[in-house]
């Protein structure tokens, strides 16, 4: 055992400090820092399986380029139309004729691909298009039609989301050219490991990850799709088919594979329709279900996915479950229900939220941790950072992408909302609004980079709570993004801490030396581009190219980026590690950002956790399909 709690606080084991500090940078880059207050929580891992298949073309329909097309790859969510497609191929030759492109050499080993740019889209002749480009594929499936026509959504607008005025656009290249360094660099010196160190120029070790490789290829699958660098999404592709192994033995954390890999794969398929995805994502929904065998279908954190020996826990049936690990699964899951035609993967996540219901809490809170198998409460510590923050996130969410029929997901976040301003939020002295954390009726002014998101979560939950607190809500969205920004602009890196402060004479600033890191997290910016879409306030666009800047100028090497040590630092130190979440969420909220509003549209699209957009379930589909998910406990 790694760490022990002692008497409500935690102590480490065996680790001298520095050490200590390593391991804690360690444990936030998995996304719950404060994970320490759990036994043995460290040993995640992530287990994927091979399984070749070839499947998709992918074509850039508007350069006839396959090399970093200036426009996204193709047609998007176009995917739809080749589901039935075979074959992977970047279709780069593109004639064109009488204002009409079609590829050459269309081979498939299933059918035939064409694409032409056209004004309409003819579901009857399976045809799909997306701003105005069509792709005939063959004839598809009933499901797959109904599918298509339920819940694939153009993801690129009017124009791929192309900003009008020139400074936004300039400023959304230069995050494309971030992304591309950033991935060849990962190409370059850790390709197929879970994360490139760019100091030691090697890939992790795979400590974070159990088995599990690859975790920046899917984490960036969608970025480098929306972004429109093709070949390297072709690159990314063609590792998932070729060497994305889900029988590697070993045991994984069920909320990061969730969020990253069943998310990633998820939105890949989603996006681009590429049949592998599809595979491989339902393989590995499978492969989690044993999780959720505990007396109370609370999953285990920790599951095992490696054939006949799995298990859903390392045999202590006493741990811990986080309630940001177990609440954060619902949108994924209702996914896999409407992928794969079972229910099974809804009615997990719906027990979770039944038990949640049926339980007392504590002043309308939600405590952090619950035992699985009393399925009581294990102490009453709250937090909308670490340990607690997505389960939010994801009750708004689930709210908003059952197309807004989901009331039970509806009401449990405006109660939680209500209860987190009545006991957590808080003004400094300075006049900053705060979100604190709550130790058993006691406040502990701190908090953390992985709480800001909660301004982009309170700004799309405000329109579709009551009228009466619609304004109130936005205006705690744009404070809580301002105290976060404050958080940047208080450093000299114009980077933020890990955790920031607001006693003993702190306003926003991280006295503790170990709380001074930036591990290349995204929350900050995140709320930047859900305020941005929200309110068109340039001031988020600016905020935002302030912190790239920062990027730039601190975590920039020449192998690729870094987070820092210390940003409050003279001299800046390098954490050695470029987190795969830097690809999937900090490079595309800021390209949102900088982008119109109609790529991926918020009313289509839904971001999980981990940045990966999932399309909005129209309330006729899931009807159609026969398993509508039973909104009611
Ligand atoms: C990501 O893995 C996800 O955003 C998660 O929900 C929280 N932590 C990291 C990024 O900071």
């Amino acid at each position: 055992m790694i760490f022990k709690t002692l008497a409500g606080k935690t102590s480490f084991v065996g680790l001298r400090l520095p050490q200590t500090f390593v391991f804690l940078l360690f444990l936030g880059s998995l996304g719950f820092g404060a994970l320490f207050f759990l036994p043995e929580t460290s040993r995640l891992k992530r287990i994927f399986q091979h399984n070749s298949d070839n499947s998709a073309v992918i074509t850039d329909s508007m350069n006839g380029r396959s090399a970093q097309p200036s426009s996204p790859i193709g047609y998007g969510l176009i995917g739809a139309a080749r589901f039935d497609i075979g074959v992977l191929r970047i279709q780069s030759q593109l004639s064109s004729s009488n204002g009409k492109q079609t590829n050459n050499n269309k081979e498939s080993s299933q059918g035939t691909v064409s694409v032409e740019h056209t004004s309409e889209g003819d579901a009857a002749n399976n045809k799909v298009h997306t701003r105005g480009v069509v792709v005939s594929s063959g004839a598809l499936s009933p499901v797959r039609v109904k599918l298509r026509n339920c819940m694939l959504k153009p993801p690129y607008g009017a124009n791929y989301g192309k900003p009008s005025d020139p400074e936004s656009l300039q400023r959304r290249e230069k995050v494309k050219e971030m992304m591309k360094f950033a991935w060849d660099n990962y190409k370059l010196y850790a390709w197929g490991e879970n994360e490139l160190r760019p100091l030691s120029r090697n890939g992790n070790d795979g400590r974070t990850f159990g088995g599990l490789r690859g975790a920046s290829i899917v984490d960036s699958l969608d970025t480098l799709y929306i972004m429109g660098l093709g070949e390297e999404y072709q690159e990314a592709k063609e590792w998932v088919e070729n060497n994305l192994n889900l029988n590697v033995g070993g045991e994984a954390s069920l909320f990061e594979v969730n969020i990253r890999y069943v998310g990633g794969l998820l939105s890949a398929y989603y996006l681009t329709g590429d049949e592998v995805f599809k595979r491989k994502v339902v393989e590995l929904g499978r492969n989690l279900l044993p999780a959720f065998n505990t007396p109370t279908g609370i999953p285990h954190g920790v599951v095992n996915l490696a054939g006949d020996s799995r298990r859903s826990s390392g045999g202590d049936l006493g741990r811990s479950s986080v309630l940001a690990e177990f609440g954060t699964l619902h949108l994924e899951f209702v996914h896999l229900s409407e992928l794969t035609n079972d229910p099974i993967y809804t009615e997990k996540v719906m027990n979770i939220r039944k038990h949640l219901n049926q339980l007392d809490k504590p002043r309308g809170l939600y405590p952090n941790a619950l035992n699985p198998v009393s399925g009581h409460w294990e102490q009453h510590y709250v937090s909308i950072g670490a340990l607690g923050d997505s389960f939010y996130e994801y009750l708004i969410k689930s709210y908003l992408m059952s197309d807004r029929t989901d009331e039970v997901a509806k009401r449990m976040y405006y109660a939680a909302l209500e209860a987190i301003e009545n006991n957590l939020v808080q003004r400094s002295p300075g006049g900053l609004i705060y979100v604190a954390e709550w130790r058993g009726g006691i406040l502990d002014h701190r908090m953390g980079h992985l709480a800001c998101f909660s301004g982009g979560m309170i700004g799309i939950g405000a329109e579709h709570g009551s009228p009466e607190t619609r304004q109130h809500q936005l205006d705690l969205a744009a404070n809580i993004t301002h105290t976060c920004h404050e958080s940047y602009r208080r450093t000299p890196t114009k980077l933020g801490p890990e955790v920031f402060r607001f006693d003993d004479g702190a306003e926003a600033t991280a006295p503790r030396v170990n709380e001074r890191h930036y591990i290349l997290r995204p929350e900050v910016v995140e709320s930047y581009m859900y305020m941005w879409r929200l309110t068109h306030d340039p001031k988020y666009r600016e905020w935002g190219w302030e912190a790239l800047e920062a990027l730039e100028r601190h975590c920039r090497l020449a192998t690729g980026f870094s987070g820092i040590i210390d940003v409050y630092g003279h001299i800046i130190q390098h954490d050695n590690l470029q987190q795969s979440f830097f690809l999937a969420e900090t490079l595309k909220y800021l390209y949102l950002l900088f982008s119109d509003d109609d790529l991926l549209p918020l009313k289509d699209w839904v971001f999980n956790t981990e940045a990966h957009p999932l399309p909005v379930i129209p309330r006729n589909c899931s009807q159609e399909r026969g398993h509508r998910p039973n909104w009611t406990h």
